[in-house]
């Protein structure tokens, strides 16, 4: 909003000419987020507490987990309320990405939200069935599959790492695909979020990457030096992404080992249909599994897992996702969060020298 109410004073008032920078507008989304996250937490703890929306803990887990029952959920309301201010102030809000993005946030948010409620008002663990939340989610993503592949100007050619002219076209394909990458992504962040500041930290390594990428895949000059396919709008991403890397930080502050609040599923599932609906929309979707590689490690520890024990009747892990398996080795919590961090920003750095080697 402020870019559309104040650069055009810039004819009268020319130090608002900044706003036309994409550059001054996605740090100062990312402080805006920040700040909202930073400020707004300590009195939103304190409002879960009193509405006793505390984590229930499963049995089966880890034994350690147990100290853990009690602490404020649903933190994730924050988030997306600080990503949502955030970028309504400092992106073009009459950009539809925008709006595309903000509805898998905000749908993806309904689905968790609605997850988390179960849990605590009933009780117990285990929230909506499997099959309703990806019911649900399937119809979301459905839904901006199905606006890219009507969309005259969005292409449905996929393009690959490291090669620059293999550019397969999907055709109608083009909406299961997207459906896989956007669901796969939330449910795999969702996974993920089992350990104080697990999820978020890497959360804020890719965001950071998709800002560097929307940037350039919105920008004429850096895709063709790049050799990367040009969106026209895509740019605007990049305020969105920073919105979420700014909310993130925020929200670790508080999220940080011994948490005095988890996200919950309103957090996690809305985070990564965002980074999903991004990586589609800029065309970096198989980049996503690099940068996104702690998320895929995550989700693909459970699928051996239960392949692994349906088959054989054996685990290969102590205990799936992976995170569990390194907590039954007897790590510390901290010592595998931050672990997993190093792991995302050294994913995340080769994920970035592809956009390079072509
Ligand atoms: C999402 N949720 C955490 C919190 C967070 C198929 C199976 C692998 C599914 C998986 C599962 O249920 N995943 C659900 C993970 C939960 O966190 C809540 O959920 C939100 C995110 N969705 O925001 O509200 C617990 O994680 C801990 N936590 C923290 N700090 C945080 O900042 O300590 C979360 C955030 C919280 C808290 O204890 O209660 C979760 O783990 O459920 N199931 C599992 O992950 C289970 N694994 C398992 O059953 N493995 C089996 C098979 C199925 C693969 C095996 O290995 O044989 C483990 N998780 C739990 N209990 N809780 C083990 C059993």
């Amino acid at each position: 909003m402020l870019y559309l109410w104040l650069y055009p004073l810039h004819t009268e008032f020319s130090f608002l000419n900044v706003f036309r920078y994409l550059s001054f507008r996605i740090i100062y989304a990312a402080l805006t987020a920040f700040v909202i996250a930073f400020v707004l937490a300590p009195p939103m703890i304190r409002k879960l507490q009193e509405l006793r929306l505390g984590q229930q803990i499963r049995e089966e887990g880890p034994r350690r987990h147990m100290t853990k029952m009690g602490t404020p959920t649903m933190g994730g309301i924050l988030i997306i309320f600080a990503v949502l201010l955030s970028t309504l102030l400092w992106a073009d809000i009459t950009n539809l990405y925008i709006w595309l993005v903000f509805l898998a946030i905000v749908g993806f948010g309904l689905i968790g939200f609605v997850d988390d409620y179960i849990k605590i008002l009933k009780n117990r663990s285990k929230g909506l069935t499997v099959w309703q939340k990806l019911l649900a989610q399937v119809g979301i993503a459905l839904g901006i599959g199905l606006f890219f592949y009507t969309s005259p100007a969005y292409s449905t050619k996929l393009s690959v790492p490291f090669f620059k002219t293999f550019m397969p076209d999907l055709g109608v394909f083009y909406i299961p695909f997207a459906i896989a990458v956007i669901v796969g992504c939330s449910n795999a962040v969702n996974l993920t979020d089992g350990l104080d500041g697990l999820a978020i930290g890497p959360i804020i390594v890719a965001s950071v990457a998709y800002t560097a990428v929307a940037y350039a895949a919105g920008n004429k000059v850096i895709s063709e030096y790049l050799l990367i396919p040009y969106i026209e709008g895509a740019g605007e991403l990049s305020v969105l992404m920073a919105a979420i890397f700014g909310a993130s930080l925020g929200f670790l502050w508080f999220n940080a080992y011994p948490a005095s609040v988890f996200m919950g599923d309103v957090g996690s599932l809305p985070l990564g249909a965002a980074l999903g609906t991004v990586a589609v929309v800029s065309k970096h979707e198989l980049l996503l599994i690099l940068v996104g590689g702690v998320f895929v490690m995550e989700a693909v520890s459970v699928i051996f897992q239960v392949v692994s024990y349906k088959s054989r009747g054996k685990r290969i892990f102590l205990m799936a996702p992976l995170h569990h398996h390194f907590e039954m080795k007897g790590w510390e919590e901290p010592k595998i969060v931050v672990r997993l961090w190093i792991v995302a920003i050294i994913l995340t750095l080769l994920s970035l020298s592809t956009l390079k080697l072509r």
